[in-house]
């Protein structure tokens, strides 16, 4: 294997909607690029990036995977992600490894929720990125509509690199508007694509898009803008440089057309990724913090640096043990490189590093700045965590991410399996970022988080085939809030005056509501001392303790403000203690008047079923308290919107299964909290004092 330095390398990440051909398209490219011969199909499982038994059993992707691809000289490695909604926290993760993007989109479906969020999160990392109409050779596939969609939705920087020559059935190349040539391939699927003039009938067509692009580029880049208006044109020599900038810098998004299943358009794509997409040390230095002094600090992207390595994903193997994936920051990471950890202050022997390619690591003496690798073993790093040269410390930055939106309760099905399940459960979660695990302090209950109930399914059926431990997923708990409706004006006193050593704490704190997910906000108002400067954060602390555990029902009290405006303290008797449980008792009196309330949350679903039961699906919906948002068809289907509270949607998957025959299919996520109705916030309440919640006293 040769080895490359990071000009001739591109880490390019597949992003989209979940369907629209990403891990097929992973498959394909690698397959014409040579790099394995037979065509990895998702259908059959043996797809590359899908690898696990999880995603073949689904169909699906589940977590994101990693290939490469050697063409002409340069690495491609692909970065496969999940485009469903309860794994996408897996796409955003991944980011972290990528220069670039290729952004799927179906050429049936067209824009769709899930292309816009990804896109949103290449805005975000200010990624460089291509769009890809992909399936062209799908019934009903539509090029021009598509473009079409996504110029109005993303702007007009988009802007085709590539028409499509045929579509449907008939889908067979595609006219490159930069060399203004065509590529067939043949229908044989060996991805080969073969020169040739462009067809007459699309000469015309060719040309005025070839004219956009070149005004497009053109367009910022005043060198190119004086040789455009001399010439009225751009040559080739010049168009290629000035695309591959504009591309760089973000100013142009270009739109390519492609067929991953038939592998029609897959060299022209693999050839564009290789001229045009940045490299992966285009960028020049990285941004990362100084340990020692929490300053920011920048790392050149260079092999003469020291050596540092940013760790975007682990996978627990329960065979090859921790799998630790990483990106090299800079300098050179060697097989038997001795590296700490900075965010553990651990030393780390990195045995033998290798480059992933789907479920195999194919081993390598070194990595050079800006490659992409995995080593087995380390026995402290977790994702997240920046590995480097004794010498010269840095730390990147972990990528933030959404809090997960269910829990279940959980218990083992055998008793005395405890330890064992917590064993294994803290293995998934260093793979997965989104899982959460913790217990009920109040039923003693286990319980497990993710980003929806499919997320917490699979990775019990996890839990069950890879470390044999089998558990039972009992009615998931809604992470219900609280809040408050009215004003409130109240004093919190502490006083304990009797014998010895006291404790005196007093102040007097106002109440009101704040906007839906503006959290906590706390307003010092003391003039004059009433009580010491030193006292007024404890005063906080008790607010925000007593807040968390819940006023009516147990639930964390949120979207208010305090306004601490007056109080008193004693010489001796004051203390941190005494003015937290004064806050504490102050917050109690006015939640009483404050008209408290619970919240739940409310998701955005869309379900999608065979036309004729549209009827039924949104009489069922408003049976649920949903609130239907639009109805439209695609396809010979209809795709329902409605808002409707998670509360309502738990056992979703399988009503929508028994009232379609299996026919329909949904996809939710979280949209935002609003008041439960009165009758049925009683009853939350009061099965939560049944279980001890709410309302406790302290003293
Ligand atoms: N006709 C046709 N079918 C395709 C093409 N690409 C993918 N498919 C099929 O579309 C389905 C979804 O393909 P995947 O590659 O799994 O899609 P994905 O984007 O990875 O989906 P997620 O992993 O869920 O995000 C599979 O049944 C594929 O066989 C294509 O180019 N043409
Ligand atoms: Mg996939």
């Amino acid at each position: 294997m040769k080895t490359y330095d990071g000009e001739n390398i591109r880490n390019v990440v597949l992003l989209g909607h979940a369907d629209t051909g990403k891990t097929q398209l992973a498959s394909a490219l690698l397959y014409t690029a040579g790099m394995v011969n037979r065509l990895g199909k998702v259908d059959d499982g043996s797809s590359i990036t899908d690898y696990d038994e999880e995603e073949i059993k689904h169909g699906f992707s589940i977590s994101a995977a990693l290939a490469y691809a050697e063409w002409n000289g340069v690495k491609i490695n692909v970065i496969d992600t999940p485009g469903f909604n309860i794994f996408l926290h897996e796409a955003e993760a991944a980011l972290a490894a990528a220069d670039s993007a290729l952004l799927l989109v179906h050429a049936v479906s067209g824009i769709e929720v899930q292309t816009e969020k990804t896109w949103g999160f290449c805005q975000k990392a200010n990624l460089p990125r291509a769009l890809v109409i992909n399936q062209m050779d799908r019934d009903r596939a539509g090029f021009k509509r598509t473009l079409e969609a996504l110029s109005n939705a993303l702007g007009r920087s988009v802007i085709p690199v590539q028409l499509p020559i045929g579509e449907e059935k008939d889908f067979r190349g595609v006219v490159d508007l930069v060399r203004m040539r065509a590529e067939l391939y043949e229908a044989d699927g060996s991805g080969k694509a073969r020169d040739a003039d462009i067809p007459a009938e699309m000469q015309e067509a060719s040309t005025e898009a070839h004219e956009a692009l070149v005004e497009m580029v053109a367009e910022g880049n005043d060198q190119l803008l004086e040789e455009f208006f001399d010439k009225g044109t751009i040559p080739i020599e010049d168009l290629a440089p000035g695309l591959r900038q504009a591309i760089a810098e973000n100013r142009l998004t270009p739109v390519l057309v492609s067929a991953g299943l038939p592998s029609i358009g897959t060299e022209s794509l693999l050839r564009f990724v290789a001229d045009y997409l940045p490299s992966a040390v285009a960028r020049g230095s990285v941004e990362g913090v100084d340990p020692a002094s929490g300053e920011k600090a920048a790392r050149r992207m260079a092999n003469g640096e020291p050596a540092s390595a940013f760790v975007f994903k682990t996978v627990a193997d329960p065979f090859a043990g921790r799998l630790t994936y990483f990106k090299v920051m800079s300098g050179v990471v060697k097989t038997e490189a001795m590296l700490v950890n900075y965010n553990r202050s651990a030393t780390e022997r990195l045995a033998h590093v290798g480059i992933p390619q789907g479920k195999s690591q194919n081993p390598v003496p070194e990595l050079r700045a800006g490659d992409i690798g995995v080593v087995a073993k380390l026995k402290e790093t977790l994702t997240g965590d920046t590995l480097g040269d004794k010498q010269a410390p840095i730390l990147y930055p972990p990528v933030k991410l959404a809090e997960p939106a269910i829990s279940f309760a959980i218990e083992p099905k055998s008793r005395g399996d405890e330890d064992k399940l917590s064993t294994a459960i803290h293995r998934m979660l260093e793979e997965d970022l989104l899982l959460r695990f913790s217990r009920d302090e109040q039923t003693k209950e286990f319980l497990l988080s993710g980003s929806g109930q499919q997320h917490v399914e699979i990775a019990v059926s996890k839990l069950k085939r890879r470390y044999n431990v089998e558990v039972t997923l009992k009615a998931p708990k809604i992470p219900y809030r609280e809040t408050i409706r009215g004003k409130a004006d109240a004093q919190g006193k502490y006083k304990k005056q009797t014998g010895g050593h006291g404790q005196y704490g007093d102040c007097k704190i106002k109440m009101e509501p704040l906007a839906r997910g503006e959290g906590f906000e706390f307003v010092n108002d003391i003039f004059g001392g009433a009580i010491p400067k030193n006292y007024i954060p404890a005063v906080e602390k008790g607010i925000q303790e007593s807040a968390a555990r819940g006023y009516l029902a147990g639930y964390p009290v949120v979207d208010f403000r305090v306004i601490l405006y007056d109080g008193s303290y004693h010489d001796v008797d004051s203390s941190e203690m005494a003015f937290k449980i004064a806050g504490s008792m102050g917050f109690k009196k006015c939640m009483e008047q404050a008209k408290p309330c619970l919240l739940e949350p409310i998701m955005m679903a869309e379900i999608t079923v065979p036309e004729n039961y549209s009827g039924d699906i949104m009489g069922n919906l408003t049976g649920r308290r949903g609130r239907i948002q639009g109805m439209e068809p695609k396809g010979q289907s209809t795709v329902v919107k409605a808002q409707v509270p998670l509360a309502e949607m738990l056992t979703y998957a399988s009503d929508l299964t028994s009232m379609t025959q299996g026919r329909g299919t949904y996809s939710m996520e979280f949209s935002h909290y609003d008041v439960v109705p009165q009758q049925i916030a009683d009853k939350i309440i009061s099965d939560a004092r049944e279980r001890g919640h709410g309302k406790e006293e302290e003293e």
